[in-house]
């Protein structure tokens, strides 16, 4: 591993910014910067400089692990009383009359579709509803615990879980024991967005505010679940909106440690409200995944969601702070496809998931949702192990 002086040599390599190099000094001494020098970094910070910097970081935490688990996701429907500008997946579907909503036998067929696969969590996320209501998600999580008690359930953005928290009279805290006691285990970090009020209100006007947000997952993680955050990057916001952004977070992280993992969306712009605004490059991702790492000093983990920034760009983002790449997600999600995302079919199979590792010099290891090591792949002879679809295939369990 490079040393602190190695490192050193190699920042100022790329840059004679005097503030850039005292940054880099911080860093390197394990402190934290501050709200300016963070936004210094994404004004004057080199992809050369921040990707250096972040990538001795990601190496200190986790030398060259890359985590991946293996889940599936659940879209309970796609029609939404929400109309975030964004979103290629709101009650505009409604209208043209192609949105779906699943009933519970549907959710549990999925459920018992991955009967003999290996898969450790099942993802829920979808568009708000009102028939939805806090009742019937406690019962569909109550009735997937009981087929697949193994099963992590990672479920419900805060935007989701305020709305049926509401309509159900409960406070934050007692809606989440309610479904906690039914068997949710953690929450995503979906609908976090920007947190600024004025883009906020530009872009998504009519869902939960950002204290809401935090005030959500601060419940949740006072019950003892985990969650993950995200920030919607790229589009009408400033350099300054997300290191704002990460400040709260890091901010509240301090007081819970709640957190498991932060993942930057990069904004993507087919088939929405939002399709005149330009999707950045590839070099404004790899420093705003860089960046992000640098800034949250007390995030464990950082992820590039895969199915929503290509395969490629999302091996690249290995080299600047990432140690996730996310889950295996055999299903058809089309939140992302429908916003012109990357993956038009986002599946990837295990063995694929190693190879794309293997092949950006880095260590796959298999995760639980809450980052216990289940298998690390390293020494693994992939071809013998995997079976002709990529996952370990387990005897038929009779659901
Ligand atoms: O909050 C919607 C985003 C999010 C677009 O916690 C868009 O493990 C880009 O949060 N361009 C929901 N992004 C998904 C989410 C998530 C995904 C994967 C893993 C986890 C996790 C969480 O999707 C929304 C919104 O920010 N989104 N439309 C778009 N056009
Ligand atoms: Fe609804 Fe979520 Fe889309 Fe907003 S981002 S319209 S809350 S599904």
């Amino acid at each position: 591993m490079a040393s602190n002086s190695d490192i050193e040599f190699l920042l100022r390599a790329t840059t004679q910014d005097t503030e850039l190099l005292a940054i880099a000094d911080t860093v390197l001494a394990g402190k934290r910067i501050t709200p300016q020098q963070g936004v210094a970094l994404f004004d004057k910070g080199s992809l050369g400089f921040v990707g250096s910097l972040a990538d001795f970081l990601r190496t200190q935490k986790h030398g060259d692990i890359t985590y991946f688990n293996r889940n599936f996701h659940i879209e309970p429907t796609n029609l939404c009383v929400f109309d975030c500008k964004f979103c290629s997946y709101s009650r505009l579907l409604k209208q043209r009359g192609d949105g779906w909503v699943m009933t519970k036998e549907q959710m549990l067929d999925i459920v018992r579709s991955y009967a003999n696969k290996q898969v450790t969590e099942v993802h829920i996320v979808g568009g708000v509803l009102p028939e939805l209501n806090l009742q019937w998600f406690a019962d569909i999580l109550q009735s997937i615990k009981a087929l697949r008690p193994d099963l992590h359930i990672k479920g419900f953005t805060a935007v989701e879980l305020e709305y049926m928290i509401r309509k159900a009279k409960l406070s934050y805290k007692d809606g989440l024991r309610m479904l906690q006691e039914a068997g949710l285990d953690s929450l995503p970090g979906g609908g976090a967005e920007i947190f600024d009020t004025d883009i906020r209100n530009q872009i998504c006007a009519d869902k939960c505010d950002a204290q809401t947000w935090l005030d959500i997952h601060r419940a949740a993680h006072e019950l003892g679940m985990h969650s993950n955050a995200t920030i919607l990057y790229g589009h009408i916001e400033s350099y300054a909106h997300r290191i704002d952004h990460m400040d709260r977070l890091r901010t509240m992280q301090d007081e819970t440690g709640g957190f498991n993992t932060f993942i930057p969306l990069k904004f993507r712009n087919q088939h929405n409200q939002m399709s005149h605004v330009p999707e950045v490059s590839a070099v404004e991702d790899m420093r705003n995944y860089a960046i992000s790492r640098i800034y949250l000093d007390n995030f464990p983990h950082l992820k590039a969601y895969w199915p929503m920034l290509g395969r490629e760009q999302a091996q690249l983002s290995l080299h600047y702070g990432v140690n996730d790449i996310d889950g295996t997600i055999d299903d058809s999600t089309k939140i992302y496809s429908m916003a012109g995302a990357e993956e038009q079919s986002p599946v990837m199979t295990t063995k694929q998931i190693c190879e794309l590792i293997l092949a950006a010099h880095k260590r796959p290891v298999e995760r639980d949702t809450l980052y216990h090591t289940i298998r690390d792949y390293s020494e693994v002879d992939l071809d013998a192990t995997f079976g002709v679809d990529g996952f370990i295939e387990l005897p038929l369990q009779q659901l």
